[in-house]
């Protein structure tokens, strides 16, 4: 019966796997058959990820070039599941054959906290006696303790437990009312939580205790605002009109925009993943990427004291950017005309799960694209930009990440992360200093300081997977004042360092030179510049790793250590902080310096390679991050460089273009033309003051 139902299941899911392009994240259906793949021989399991294992890129890349003899890539899911004793086991399900490719027990480590890890916590937390005393002990009777929460956190790495239990430690809060910010009231104890007991297994009590803060609430809802003054009434509608819908389509999961082919994939961890992105310059396909993807974060805080140096969540390794994803709202998250894409999980249960509305895709216009008027004679040509925009939101319980990665006509890529959401915050004592390590943020709140480090995973494939990577530095003709190379000292340069092997692939970042990194292909020059055909990564806000060398953070978080660190492309390295990161010690550090000390001299010359850039910004809060912090902007850029032979979008229409001779012939003049160009704010009349007139622009 049971055999018959899973033949029926199978035949059915060879009809839907055939139809996936094979970077398609799995769907509800290819979820749930896996798991009633691995069900038949693992009975006594929950599961933590059930995703898409990507196609080898060989397969991938054999499948591109002859789709009619080469075999479609298979459907595969990566599997991690948990069983009794805190048991991991990481497998592969063939789904097109049915069944387990590969089964193992993974010892030593602990897969990522998913929510349902997290929501368990609190509940427990409540009931625990000892935890109840401590809440007494700052003043919270035991009738309160329905208003004591907890954020749940991994435990980073304690000594003193390891990694062979699975633990969570509790960051404790208390809400006066359900309605409060509970981060004005943080309690200053900390129980840490075995997940497989479900008990409270020890609790982190300071040496100095500092009682329950008694400052008013303060909050950042609606309701709260309507009781302090109410809302500014001094806004007027924009709205966002598209009469004739979008310039975009989308066949499958392949988007199409402005010459731009990319496919859109998800997943658990990385969130979004952007694949096959290729160029359509005047009709010949140029691949650009292979695979894009946030890979990796980590957020060290860096208050001294115990048990804060165990605040440094990696909020992708350890809880997933994807798990987190929020289902986003039409004129909150994004606004004019949208396209959605939903997420696919496995819950705990093994049951299959939709996060509807994780994926935005949407346009928006982008000021100006580029403009020249003669300074003669009012020839102008301007034209207007827009930008193509594939979002998702996560919460990782405080903050809130908004992650745009963002198509541009020029042939530009953009990655903008703005960072909102509610700092995380600590309990203060009278009379103490927040200072070195933190600002009172509100009065007997104390917002540590820390850094956000986010790891963008790009395996380029500039005109081909044959690349090389340099850094680019802006110095200075090295020649003194008055030598014949440079007698008026004026001269400078790029200076180009190759990036040549694993050991010696690694960069940090200098402002002081404007360094930038160069992804070439060097075996296709530019006709005109005869330089290499590149994209170059211009990323300006790159903090380095604040925690010392040799501190618990940095041998965990070991892709920090550096700007950018170039490998060769291997299948399985994706996750350049380990697949596992919850309680690794760093000890070897996981991932990124665990490939590098394997292969330390492949070379990474004119061959398939992969960039890790580590960017992000150190934050010291104040408190106009209180109790809510304002959208804070982050951007990397990719932009070709010596990669088209002239400026790849004067074929956008322009707003207004005219030339010298026609002015001559007496067409209006942009100046002739600019009350004409947009509606004026005031409603006046041209000429006047605040005058309108209709728009002669396209
Ligand atoms: C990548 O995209 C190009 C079109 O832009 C397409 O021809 C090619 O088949 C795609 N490759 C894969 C593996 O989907
Ligand atoms: C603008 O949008 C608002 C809210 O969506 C709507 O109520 C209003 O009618 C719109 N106005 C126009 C002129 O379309
Ligand atoms: C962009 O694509 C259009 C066709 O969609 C083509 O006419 C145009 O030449 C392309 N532009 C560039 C710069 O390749
Ligand atoms: C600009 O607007 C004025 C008044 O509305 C009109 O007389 C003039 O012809 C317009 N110019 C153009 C170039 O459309
Ligand atoms: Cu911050």
């Amino acid at each position: 019966m049971v055999l018959e139902r899973l033949q029926q299941m199978a035949s059915h899911l060879t009809g839907q796997v055939a139809q996936h392009h094979p970077f398609d994240p799995l769907s509800t259906d290819e979820i749930a058959a896996a798991v009633a793949i691995v069900r038949k021989e693992h009975a006594d399991l929950f599961f933590n990820a059930v995703t898409l294992w990507e196609p080898r890129k060989e397969d991938m890349l054999k499948w591109q070039s002859s789709p009619d003899t080469a075999p479609k890539p298979r459907r595969v899911a990566d599997v991690v599941a948990i069983g009794r004793g805190s048991k991991v086991y990481d497998g592969l399900v063939d789904l097109n054959e049915g069944r387990i490719v590969q089964w193992e027990l993974t010892e030593g480590v602990q897969p990522l906290i998913t929510m349902e890890d997290l929501q368990i916590v609190e509940s427990v937390v409540r009931k625990d006696a000892k935890v109840i005393e401590q809440c007494g002990i700052l003043g919270i009777p035991e009738s309160d303790m329905h208003k004591v929460y907890c954020d749940p956190w991994t435990i980073g790495f304690d000594e003193r437990f390891g990694s062979g239990v699975r633990l969570q430690q509790a960051l404790m809060y208390y809400r006066p009312h359900p309605d409060d910010c509970q981060y004005t009231y943080p309690l200053d104890f900390c129980p840490i939580y075995n997940s497989d007991t479900q008990e409270i297994v020890h609790i982190d009590i300071p040496k100095v205790r500092r009682q329950l803060n008694q400052a008013p609430p303060i909050n950042y809802h609606a309701e709260a605002i309507e009781k302090e003054g109410g809302f500014r009434k001094d806004i007027k509608p924009i709205n966002i009109t598209q009469p004739e819908g979008v310039s975009f389509s989308i066949d499958g999961r392949t988007l199409k925009w402005q010459n731009w082919s990319v496919h859109i994939g998800f997943n658990y961890r990385e969130g979004i993943v952007l694949s096959n992105i290729t160029f359509n310059d005047k009709g010949n396909v140029r691949p650009v990427f292979w695979r894009m993807s946030l890979a990796e974060m980590v957020v060290p805080y860096g208050n001294p004291e115990r048990p804060h140096q165990r605040k440094h969540a990696f909020d992708l390794g350890e809880y997933g950017g994807g798990y987190m994803t929020n289902s986003l709202a039409l004129g909150c998250d994004c606004k004019g005309a949208i396209h959605y894409m939903d997420a696919a999980f496995v819950n705990r249960a093994g049951d299959p799960q939709t996060i509807k509305n994780a994926i935005c895709i949407h346009e928006e216009d982008a000021g100006i694209l580029f403009k020249h008027t003669d300074f003669r004679d009012e020839s102008c040509t301007v034209t207007r930009a827009r930008k193509l925009l594939i979002s998702h939101v996560f919460t990782a319980a405080n903050y809130e990440y908004c992650v745009y990665w963002i198509l541009h006509q020029d042939g530009t890529i953009q990655l903008e992360i703005k960072l909102t959401g509610i700092l995380n915050t600590y309990a203060m004592y009278p009379g103490e200093s927040a200072a070195p390590w933190g600002t009172e943020v509100y009065p007997g709140v104390n917002a540590h300081n820390h850094q956000h480090l986010f790891c963008l995973r790009v395996d380029p494939n500039i005109d081909g997977q044959a690349n090389t990577i340099f850094q680019v530095d802006a110095v200075a003709g090295e020649a003194p004042v008055g030598s014949e190379e440079n007698f008026y000292g004026n001269a400078f340069y790029a200076k180009k360092t190759k990036l040549d092997t694993m050991a010696t692939g690694m960069s940090d970042y200098d402002g002081s030179t404007s360094r930038t990194w160069e992804m070439a292909n060097t075996n296709k020059l530019n006709p005109y510049s005869k330089k290499p055909v590149s994209y170059k990564l211009v990323s300006r806000e790159v903090p380095p790793l604040l925690p010392k060398e040799g501190s618990l953070v940095w041998k965990r978080a070991g892709f920090a250590r550096h700007a950018v660190h170039v490998t060769k492309y291997d299948d399985e390295q994706l996750h350049p902080a380990g697949r596992h990161v919850p309680q690794t010690s760093g000890e070897p550090s996981a991932g990124l310096p665990a490939w590098i000390a394997a292969n330390p001299t492949a070379s990474l010359d004119n061959t398939d390679v992969v960039l890790w850039h580590t960017f992000g910004l150190t934050h010291f809060p104040s408190p106009e991050d209180y109790p809510v912090m304002p959208a804070e902007p982050m951007t990397v850029l990719l932009r070709p460089r010596n990669f088209f032979t002239q400026n790849p979008c004067m074929d956008v229409p322009p707003s207004y273009s005219s030339t010298p001779s026609q002015i001559a012939e007496g067409k209006t003049g942009i100046r002739g033309i600019v009350d004409n160009l947009s509606r004026l704010a005031f409603g006046g009349k041209v000429g006047e003051k605040g005058g309108s007139g209709d728009c002669g622009c396209n």
